[in-house]
């Protein structure tokens, strides 16, 4: 069940590197529909009545990565349920076998949007973000388990597309407004 003439872009880098943020100016300017896969999962982890409760909500804690077949279930029905054709599809995937599997059973991803970010920086925007997110991985024990495995799983995704020339990649360590002027600089290039 490929999804016909869409195009999805990944948007990855570490915690805290600002995806959701830079995907938001994408959302209004560019159209796109903005798809948080940690949003999906968090959404799901309260919705009463899933199977996937207690599972997802430790996984997130642990700063692990969720079992691959929740989270494609979570993003092909937000796709179908958008009516849209155009994506940013946020924080995943994580792992190299993510990657080809939703690009085997879904749709194949346009480019990698990866935002670079040192670690000291992010973990001071997550520090400060987790004095009033609520988010029970804004704590510095299970940020120090996110960052461990984005380095161990997740950047080999990115790796995996460069060497295709598969990736744009942004410096993130500037203001919100800096770092969108290089996202937005790449997107109008390709997008008119
Ligand atoms: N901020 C943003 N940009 C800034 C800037 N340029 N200058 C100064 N401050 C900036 O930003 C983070 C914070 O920094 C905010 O307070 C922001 O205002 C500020 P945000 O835009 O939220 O960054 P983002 O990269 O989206 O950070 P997030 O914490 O969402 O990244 P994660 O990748 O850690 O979180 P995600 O929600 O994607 O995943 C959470 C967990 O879900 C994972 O650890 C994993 O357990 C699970 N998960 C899966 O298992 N599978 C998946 O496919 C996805 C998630
Ligand atoms: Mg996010």
């Amino acid at each position: 069940k490929i999804l016909q003439n869409t195009t999805v872009i990944f948007v990855l880098g570490g915690p805290g590197a600002g995806k959701g943020t830079q995907c938001e100016n994408l959302v209004r300017d560019f159209g796109f529909v903005h798809l948080s896969a940690g949003d999906l999962l968090r959404a799901e982890q309260e919705r009463p009545g899933s199977q996937y409760g207690e599972l997802i909500k430790s996984y997130i804690k642990e700063g692990k990565i969720v079992p691959m077949e929740v989270t494609i279930a979570l993003l092909e029905n937000a796709m179908l349920a958008s009516g849209q054709t155009r994506f940013l599809i946020d924080g995943f995937p994580r792992k190299m076998d993510q990657a080809l599997k939703f690009e085997e059973a879904v749709v194949p991803s346009a480019f990698t949007l990866y935002f670079e970010c040192p670690e000291e920086v992010m973990l001071k925007r997550l520090m400060k973000r987790g004095e009033t997110s609520g988010r029970a991985d804004d704590n510095i024990e299970s940020i120090k388990k996110r960052f461990r495995t984005f380095t161990e799983t997740s950047y080999p995704v990115i790796e995996h597309y460069n060497k295709s020339g598969k990736v744009h990649t942004v410096s993130c360590v500037d203001s919100p407004e800096v770092v969108y002027s290089r996202v937005k600089a790449i997107f109008n290039k390709l997008f008119n």
